[in-house]
């Protein structure tokens, strides 16, 4: 063998688990197929969970997160023209979220790979650039192009960190079963230099559709609008995108501040479970075994609490030869990824207005969004979602 662990994608997942398993001294190369300057703009999630900010900072990447973070203590449901505060810290007994981009995150750990690996392990940490065209889970082969040559590495456990459209976990498909949905709607998001017009996420259930406000910082706000699922950015001029914004926030008084766009995409919503999570010497984690619409903000905080389980039985494997925790992975992330699964799907039924919304479908969502801005135990369960559910930390209540 090459080397104990090889990674397969170097977003928030792999980079995660690398640093992870480089601080316990176990080596691991992480195999990027883009460049990093591509890695390190590519605009993607804001909200991080405080296990996710915490862990973080136990891995000594925060230090930027802390000063550029933007800690919110609740979010706003707007609806009927009215807006109704979900007051996450008071209903979670303190808990809060803090808003820092996913690009930031990844720059923060590409950073911390590159300067602060215990030099432990041969050759560079990460190898971008380096698109994996095949993976023998059994053998723990990859081949990989980088440099226009061909090239191969083998490893004692492999890990599939290569997100949604990867080619990990193809290789293991007929040991597994993939529980998926596609959802009538894709979000357009974008990232624009204009002043956010609210200090808190605004998530609008308009009958136009839905629109989520948010920001990465005090001058630029990230904006996301409900599209039908084959639209085409080409379709989406800005002048279009900001009065559609300006519509589905409508209310008295307030209007979204415009300004130049950054960088404006269109993302197919879908959810999709992969069962197990492994085969062989393979190891799915991330998007790459999970896909979760982002309405519950889940996507980037269950791809970090599910390599931080991974690590955990890779350090007992290497160390003590204990395989426990190999062998439960799976059973153990998917307690955590079918919460969040529910919850996302949860807050995008009742957010989001297909086009096929029959009359009754709209009196029920009209009445769940009711109900979860009046009842304190429904607010409570948004709210203990939100700010991230450990199902493996609950006893069933008597
Ligand atoms: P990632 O997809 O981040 O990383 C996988 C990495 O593997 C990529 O860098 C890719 O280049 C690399 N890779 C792929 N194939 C490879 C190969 N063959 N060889 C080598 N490398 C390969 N979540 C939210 O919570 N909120 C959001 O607003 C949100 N917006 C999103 C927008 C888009 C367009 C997408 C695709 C996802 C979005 N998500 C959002 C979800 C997203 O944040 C993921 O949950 C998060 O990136 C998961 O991290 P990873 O599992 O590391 O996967
Ligand atoms: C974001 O800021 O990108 C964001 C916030 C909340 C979500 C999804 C995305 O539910």
């Amino acid at each position: 063998m090459d080397l104990p662990v090889a990674i397969v994608g170097g977003g928030p997942a792999g980079l995660v688990l690398a640093l992870l398993l480089w601080r316990a001294g176990i080596a691991s190369v992480v195999l990027e197929s883009r460049s990093r300057e591509y890695v390190e703009r590519r605009v993607r999630a804001g909200v991080l969970e405080q296990g996710t900010v915490d862990l973080l900072a136990d891995l000594g990447v925060a230090d930027r997160l802390h000063r550029k973070g933007l800690v919110h203590r609740g979010i706003i449901l707007r609806f009927g023209g009215e807006d109704h505060r979900i007051a996450l810290s008071d209903l979670t007994g303190g808990r809060v979220i803090t808003v820092y981009g996913q690009q930031e995150v990844v720059k923060d750990l590409i950073a911390a790979c590159l300067s602060d690996r215990p030099g432990v392990g041969p050759g560079d940490p990460i190898l971008f650039a380096a698109e994996v065209f095949a993976v023998d889970p059994e053998r723990g082969r990859i081949r990989y192009r980088h440099g226009g040559v061909d090239r191969e590495i083998a490893a004692e456990i492999v890990v599939g960190c290569d997100g949604g459209h990867g080619v990990c976990r193809p290789t293991i498909q007929a040991h597994l079963e993939v529980f998926e949905r596609e959802y009538p709607f894709a979000w357009l998001g974008i990232l624009a230099r204009a002043a956010p017009a609210h200090d808190e996420l605004i998530y609008s259930a308009h009958e136009r559709g839905f629109a989520l406000h948010s920001m990465r910082s005090q001058a630029i706000s990230r904006l996301y609008l409900q599209v039908r699922p084959h639209e085409r950015i080409e379709e989406w001029p800005d002048e279009r995108i900001w009065a559609e914004l300006q519509r589905r926030f409508a209310r008295p008084g307030f209007r979204l501040n415009e300004g130049p766009i950054l960088e404006k995409s269109i993302t197919p919503m879908r959810s999709a479970v992969c069962e197990p999570m492994q085969h062989g010497r393979l190891y799915l984690a991330g998007d790459a075994a999970h896909i979760v619409p982002a309405t519950g903000a889940k996507g980037l905080n269950l791809a970090v609490a599910g390599v931080r389980v991974l690590a955990a039985a890779l350090i007992a494997h290497f160390g003590s030869g204990d395989d426990a925790g190999l062998a439960a992975y799976s059973a153990t992330c998917l307690q955590r990824v079918w919460r969040a699964e529910q919850f996302s799907a949860w807050m995008t039924a009742m957010l989001h207005r297909p086009d096929d919304e029959t009359p009754f479908e709209r009196r029920l969502r009209e009445s769940q969004l009711r109900y979860v801005v009046t009842s304190r135990a429904a607010a409570m369960t948004l709210a203990e979602n939100y700010v991230g559910y450990e199902p493996e930390t609950r006893a069933p209540v008597h």
